[in-house]
């Protein structure tokens, strides 16, 4: 069995070593599912139910320990990390009422009556990236063990701690081996095996636009069902009337947070330009007033970047030319640091402003009215998420409307509620995750006609 070395990327010390899992390995994962799946779609809804809770009190019981986890695996502040724990309780606690509503219609036909029933998939590969490694992979597993599916899941290789440790919780809860399933390993190995491996049924993958492109291909190949959750290039819009303060104190945090590893990070602000000046006074002492450093304390609000060479990637946007507004400050020393760094101005084709970064890197442009807000907002191939700031309920609507993106906030930086719809239009994703509907992802309706001819 190969090993590699988990890397804490604070200190740039080693945490753990773990298995490294190899296709024939995914391979037998798959079949155990396969057949324990089998059994844990007949488990009554009730009972399933009550396991999911049972899971969801274990993951409560350990959140501390996850927490711990997740900021010496991913450098997430304390605080985030403890947030990201109690997201994965939640969330299960959450789908933990479907089993028992999982109904489907009755449909008066001519001679009888048709019936509906919600049938899981089957075995659901779930590739998990490495920015958020607790609440994304819980997105996928718990509304598809709700809905009767067995999980094998793809923590990123270099954050696989916290869904590994997860995988023993539900074990500990009293989930039936092979339900749920944690493979650590490579995304060329495991995750393509579970693209490649026709019994899985369904993949749900969130990364890149670049590997879920890929992975749809592969999903072609067996006409595999798919949820592709993407990048993204969010715009901040920020409309005079607003509440000033307010845009320009929060503006940092919807796009520093998590070091800008967040895809929905608002990483374009845009400033109606009767206000850009006000706005670039106020937004300059918030930048600098994030408090970046050692994650393990509660004060913290922005930790390291998650490794060496997404650093120097992060970097390669803000070169020698750039145009650097100001920045906030990283400490010295080991540790994949990277300050806070707002770009203004930009051209609206330099990289910087057209690409994800993925880092702490922000940039500020100019609009002139409502209209060329939109036009702007609009001028990306993503689609995920943005912010829109005005005192005027029509023009938040109205531009709400017009701008195309999964998930927006008006007055506020916020993205995910785990009970409201969440994903991408254009080529920020597939489908919606979270949210009640969220179950339909992972069933099929079945249809039965019942005669009641005599
Ligand atoms: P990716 O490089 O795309 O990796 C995502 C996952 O896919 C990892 O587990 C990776 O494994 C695996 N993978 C890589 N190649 C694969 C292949 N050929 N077949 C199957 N799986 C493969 O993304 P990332 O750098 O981890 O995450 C950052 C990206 O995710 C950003 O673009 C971000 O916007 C996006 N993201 C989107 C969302 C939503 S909800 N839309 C949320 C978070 C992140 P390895 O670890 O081995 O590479």
């Amino acid at each position: 069995m190969t090993t590699y070395t988990i890397l804490n990327p604070a200190t740039e010390q080693p945490v753990s070593t773990v298995p490294g899992t190899t296709e024939e390995e995914t391979d037998a994962a798959i079949a155990r599912a396969e057949v324990a799946q089998r059994t844990w779609r007949s488990v009554a809804p009730g009972d399933r139910a009550r396991l999911l809770r049972a899971f969801a009190a274990q993951v409560d019981a350990h959140a501390e320990e996850l927490a711990q986890l997740e900021v010496a695996n991913s450098g997430h502040p304390v605080g985030a990390a403890r947030w990201e724990a109690g997201q994965v309780r939640d969330v299960l606690q959450y789908y933990s009422a479907a089993p028992e509503r999982l109904f489907g219609k009755q449909i008066p036909v001519a001679g009888g009556l048709n019936v509906t029933f919600a049938e899981p998939v089957g075995v659901v590969g779930l590739i998990v990236p490495w920015n958020f490694p607790m609440p994304i992979l819980s997105w996928g597993m718990a509304p598809a063990l709700a809905a009767g599916n067995a999980v094998v899941a793809k923590p990123a290789e270099m954050t696989p701690l916290t869904a590994m440790r997860i995988g023993e919780l539900a074990l500990e809860a009293g989930l039936p081996e092979n339900v749920f399933q944690v493979l650590p390993g490579k995304g060329s190995v495991v995750g393509q095996r579970l693209v490649d491996n026709a019994a899985v049924r369904k993949i749900v993958f969130t990364g890149s636009t670049e590997v879920g492109r890929q992975i749809m291909v592969g999903c072609a190949r067996h006409v595999k069902r798919l949820t592709l959750e993407l990048g993204g290039k969010s715009a901040n819009i920020i409309f005079a009337d607003c509440d000033l303060e307010l845009a320009a104190a929060t503006a940092p945090y919807g796009v520093f947070d998590n070091a800008g590893q967040d895809c929905c990070a608002r990483s374009r602000i845009l400033v109606q330009r009767s206000v850009l000046d006000q706005f670039m006074e106020r937004l300059e002492p918030a930048v600098q007033g994030v408090r970046v450093g050692d994650p393990s304390l509660p004060e913290t609000e922005m930790g390291p970047l998650i490794s060496g060479s997404h650093r120097a990637s992060v970097a390669k946007y803000v070169t020698e030319d750039a145009h650097v507004a100001f920045r906030g400050s990283a400490p010295e020393g080991p540790g994949y640091w990277f300050p806070p760094t707002v770009l203004a101005p930009i051209g609206l084709n330099e990289p910087a402003y057209t690409e994800e970064i993925f880092g702490p890197v922000v940039t500020v442009t100019p609009f002139e009215d409502e209209a060329e807000a939109i036009k702007l907002a609009n001028d990306t191939p993503y689609g995920l998420s943005g912010s829109i700031w005005t005192a005027n309920v029509g023009r938040a609507i109205r531009v709400a409307r017009g701008v195309e993106t999964g998930n927006l906030s008006i007055n506020s930086h916020s993205s995910v509620r785990y009970w409201t719809p969440f994903g991408g239009f254009k080529q920020s994703g597939l489908g919606r995750e979270l949210g009640p509907d969220a179950l339909e992802a992972f069933t099929e309706t079945k249809n039965v006609f019942i005669s009641t001819q005599e």
